[in-house]
């Protein structure tokens, strides 16, 4: 029984390192996404992988490491031809009061790895959310506001003035303001900032292929930035289990040439605006 214990804890550490070698073949690591290989598609992105990457190798490693020692610790035991019997000639259990220096080392290293890792991740977590280090780019203001409710993505855009030019996006909607749902379009190849709100109760702003992941809390509005190295359809998805309908607040992230974005916005004001009267040409048509 001693011996199948060994082996049972000697088997996970194994099962764990040959998934993590083909998940990637199965298509069960990150969703490959536009970029077909599932690399991150944003250079902050790119940085955070390699965060997770360095945090995955050290547990592997703690996990394969304690695993063994549990196995070895058993398996020696297992063999212990020390043990006293009792009157009957039953084995007796075998006891120990620990190892003070193993204790000791045991706490100090986890406690210096942690302090490592808090140090070493702070500059990306600054970039990403401290908005004195938010780029040069998104001060200008943001290019949209996405407010979540039960359960899709409102989007609000500045309208254009007459040279075709976006307005400033003011905090409380303007008459002049776009609308769509569910179809975020920002610009691709520079950062852009969006405002996150929430209507109802606590969704979260995920875009997996940029890795940008942030809570929507009801009161708040949290600028948000992030930059799409290509030009093409991302994922929008809600991160946060927030209702019955959860599963529908999938939407997509446009992000194209600043051109095309500006094209696209007249198109919408010019649907936005039409009132549904024929123009005095197409009236004589009808008659
Ligand atoms: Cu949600």
């Amino acid at each position: 029984m001693k011996r199948f214990w060994c082996a049972f804890f000697m088997f996970w550490p194994i099962v764990a390192v040959i998934l993590c070698w083909i998940a990637p073949g199965q298509n069960w690591w990150f969703p490959r996404g536009p970029s077909g290989t599932g690399a991150a598609m944003s250079p902050l992105g790119e940085r955070i992988d390699d965060l997770f990457y360095m945090i995955l190798m050290i547990t592997s490693v703690t996990f394969v490491g304690t695993q063994v020692a549990l196995g070895y610790v058993l398996f020696t035991g297992a063999r212990r031809s020390d043990t006293s019997h009792d009157a009957e000639g039953a084995e007796k259990t075998w006891f120990t009061h620990g190892s003070h220096n193993l204790e000791v080392m045991w706490s100090i290293v986890p406690a210096a790895v942690l302090l490592f890792i808090a140090l070493y991740q702070m500059e990306v977590w600054a970039e990403y959310r401290v908005k004195d280090k938010f780029p040069e780019e998104v001060r200008k203001g943001p290019q949209a506001e996405v407010t979540a409710r039960q359960f899709e993505w409102r989007i609000r855009y500045p309208g254009l003035d007459e040279n075709g030019n976006p307005l400033e996006l003011m905090p409380d909607p303007q008459p002049t303001d776009l609308y769509t749902v569910n179809d975020l379009h920002l610009t691709s190849g520079e950062p852009v900032m969006i405002w996150l709100r929430s209507e109802d109760v606590q969704h979260s702003f995920f875009l997996p292929e940029l890795r940008v992941k942030q809570d929507a809390v009801p009161g708040l509005v949290i600028p948000v930035w992030f930059e799409a190295t290509k030009s093409t359809e991302y994922s929008l998805l809600c991160a946060e289990l927030c209702g019955w309908g959860h599963y529908k607040m999938k939407a997509r992230l446009v992000a194209e040439r600043e051109e095309d974005r500006l094209v696209w916005l007249q198109e919408l004001q010019a649907a936005q605006n039409d009132d549904g009267v024929p123009d005095a040409g197409d009236a004589s048509d009808d008659e």
